[in-house]
């Protein structure tokens, strides 16, 4: 049933006939050949490559009066597919003999079978990988490791400071530092298979920055201070204005009873927002106020500091958070009123 659409064609389908002719001498139907009886059998050929437990096949078979149609591949593991040039991933290591059958325009077909050998890859490392967040002394450690070919079974912190842990994820460690200090913390991971990945990774822990009075103005020396009500007061905290973009920067009052105002300084509550100390509570005359920012930022290069200028009734509060920069640190991250109410 060959498709004869032009004069070109015509001549060779001719020229079949006469062949079919000729060989009616012995004993074929004078009529012509049977379109079947002459079809040659397509030839099945095919290479692969195979990487580790997987083979990438490429069909290589023709057809010398045809096309080749169809595709069975056999891949001797009891799997199969029907495309022209798959792709097969064994489940064990070995040779296989793959057989691939092809069918032709007239349903000949033709097959091979060749033997491919495929080998389990060879163990790869895990990966060590973690991530570490700071609130002033207290740092947590988060596992992030990954083995792109099996698990991580075992975990080895160490913190940087003598302590470690074998958990996964250890509970927040605490930091005896009385000063900004970087430190270096160190995870090896070991898979399933006993490889070990080493990972380090350099932080900057801060103590919470207190109350600084400028003990001499002019001087730019500021030392620890506490802002003392000259009157019976209540107390309002005001976030007046903020310049920053650290999570986790932390206002409490530390005295004379603790409160923690705000957790994200640099994000909520909005610029404006006040705060009565205490639910508007009247603290007696001579009381001491204290208070500190935590600093969010992981990449101090100063200490995070927390200046205080004003007079009693009204104090402004200007906290730098030690991230560096030009015309770092400029005190306006976080700058914070503190206001006594006489009370009546
Ligand atoms: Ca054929
Ligand atoms: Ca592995
Ligand atoms: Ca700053």
């Amino acid at each position: 049933m060959r498709p004869v659409p032009s004069h070109g064609v015509r001549v060779i389908t001719a020229g079949l006939a006469m062949a079919g002719l000729a060989l009616a001498g012995c004993g074929k139907d004078s009529s012509g050949p049977d379109p079947d009886g002459n079809n040659l059998a397509p030839t099945a050929d095919f290479t692969s490559v195979c990487t580790g437990l997987t083979c990438a096949f490429t069909n290589l078979s023709s057809d010398d009066d045809g096309q080749v149609m169809g595709f069975a591949w056999d891949f001797g593991d009891e799997q199969q597919a029907s495309t022209k040039n798959p792709s097969h991933a064994f489940a064990t290591g070995g040779e296989f003999t793959v057989k691939l059958t092809v069918t032709d325009d007239h349903s000949g077909t033709g097959s091979r079978s060749k033997a491919v050998t495929v080998t389990v890859p060879p163990n790869g490392a895990p990966a060590a990988d973690f991530t570490v967040t700071c609130s002033s002394l207290d740092c947590t450690f988060h596992d992030v490791s990954t083995d792109a070919d099996g698990t991580v079974v075992a975990w080895a912190w160490e913190f940087g400071d003598g302590a470690g842990s074998t958990e996964q994820n250890p509970p927040a460690h605490h930091y005896d530092a009385t000063a900004r200090t970087i430190y270096s913390a160190k995870l090896t991971v070991t898979d399933n298979e006993g490889l070990t990945s080493l990972k380090t990774a350099e932080f900057t822990v801060s103590p919470a920055a207190t109350l600084l009075c400028e003990d001499a103005p002019g001087t730019g020396h500021f030392a620890s201070c506490a802002l003392v009500l000259e009157e019976d007061a209540s107390v309002t905290v005001k976030l007046e204005q903020r310049s920053c973009d650290a999570h986790g920067n932390t206002f409490q009052i530390t005295a004379p009873l603790a409160q923690t105002l705000f957790t994200d300084g640099c994000y909520s509550p909005a610029v404006g927002t006040a705060f009565d100390l205490n639910d508007g509570e009247v603290f007696a005359a001579g009381t001491r106020l204290e208070a500190q920012v935590i600093s969010g930022a992981s990449n101090q290069l100063t200490a995070p500091a927390l200046h205080v200028t004003g007079a009693y009734p009204t104090w402004t509060l200007a906290f730098d958070d030690g991230v560096g920069g030009v015309n770092e640190p400029d005190f306006n991250d976080l700058v914070i009123t503190v206001t006594a109410n006489p009370a009546p």
